[in-house]
């Protein structure tokens, strides 16, 4: 891995000669080039992978894709990160935070969304069917449900009794890696070479009421810019607002730094700043010709891609080892 200070080197000089970080690509590992289609995902998602390949398949565009795959975990009980059996807020309701983005620049956003068990189709809808970017609680349920979506309990039996367990101490603290941070964030290029993103979860567990964290806000969570590339965000999001950290990633990106130089510097904007030691932040990149990067501050983030139909897990590097 690049030593930080020849990392930042590397970046400032890449920065003023966009060229230069061409010239180094070859030496940035998990950069792939490729012409096809390709769907990557953050943590370890190939059921998700697998159903935005297969929306693609059938044609479908880059938002279809990372729509389809989303709903996998958004539905999936058993991911207690993401939509429904996601953690409660420390009250015990779940709240769900999503957004999306097209190659046009098109956005839609939810937060703080109850009892809707797909977030992600709702924030496509705020996207296509209304003037606005984010609609919010109430206002995200009320348009939700006037589109179709049904009310459900989304608090799974698994879910109420560790929340239960947890109010006997109610201690809260977000300890890196040990909330199982599963939050998806997905990008896809489809055959035309557009690129979409989509990013959902159910925030941090036991979070206070009314929080919201990253991943429905354009910029932090997920951005998407179809010239350059798209970056998506998981981890402890508030470290991820106060550096608007998608945004920045793709804006490196279009400075000329591949995806993996673009996440490692954006990771290193948060280290530079704030106390890191005990919180998780991650950053998952592509950028127009298929080329991919990812990095972390601690170690244990790993993202999902799927590249001409082969399917990985890979680690990602990061910033403590
Ligand atoms: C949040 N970034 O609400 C999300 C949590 C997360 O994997 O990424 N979990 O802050």
């Amino acid at each position: 891995m690049l030593n930080r200070r020849r990392f930042l080197t590397l970046s400032s000089l890449s920065g003023l000669f966009p060229s230069l970080a061409f010239a180094h690509k070859n030496s940035v590992l998990h950069s792939a080039p490729t012409s096809g289609p390709l769907v990557i995902s953050t943590w370890k998602q190939p059921k998700a992978n697998a159903a935005a390949q297969a929306a693609l398949d059938k044609g479908g565009s880059a938002l279809d894709a990372v729509e389809a795959g989303v709903k996998i975990p958004e539905a999936d009980p058993d991911d207690m990160s993401v939509g429904y059996g996601g953690r409660p807020d420390r009250d015990g309701h779940v709240t769900l935070d999503a957004c999306i983005m097209d190659e046009k620049g098109n956005a839609g956003s939810v937060t703080f969304l109850e009892h809707i068990k797909h977030p992600i189709s709702v924030a496509r809808a705020v996207m296509e069917k209304t003037p606005h970017v984010m609609l919010s609680g109430e206002g995200a349920l009320n348009f939700a449900l006037a589109n179709g979506f049904t009310k459900e309990n989304l608090l799974t039996p698994k879910a109420e009794k560790e929340w239960r367990e947890w109010l006997k101490t109610a201690k809260y603290k977000p300890i890196a890696n040990i909330e199982r941070h599963d939050t998806i964030g997905m990008l896809a290029i489809d055959s035309k070479g557009n690129i979409s993103g989509a990013c959902t979860t159910s925030g941090l567990a036991y979070k206070m009421r009314g929080r919201v964290g990253d991943s429905p806000i354009i910029g932090a969570g997920l951005f998407v810019d179809n010239e350059f590339g798209g970056a998506c965000a998981t981890g402890l999001g508030e470290l991820v607002m106060r550096t608007c950290g998608s945004f920045l990633v793709v804006e490196l990106m279009r400075q000329g730094r591949t995806p993996q130089q673009a996440c490692e510097e954006a990771a290193l904007r948060i280290v530079n700043k704030q106390d890191f030691k005990d919180i998780q932040v991650g950053f998952l990149a592509v950028n127009k010709q298929g080329e991919y990067g990812a990095f972390s501050i601690q170690k244990g983030f790993n993202y999902t891609i799927t590249l001409n139909r082969a399917v990985q897990v890979i680690d990602a590097k990061s910033y403590l080892k």
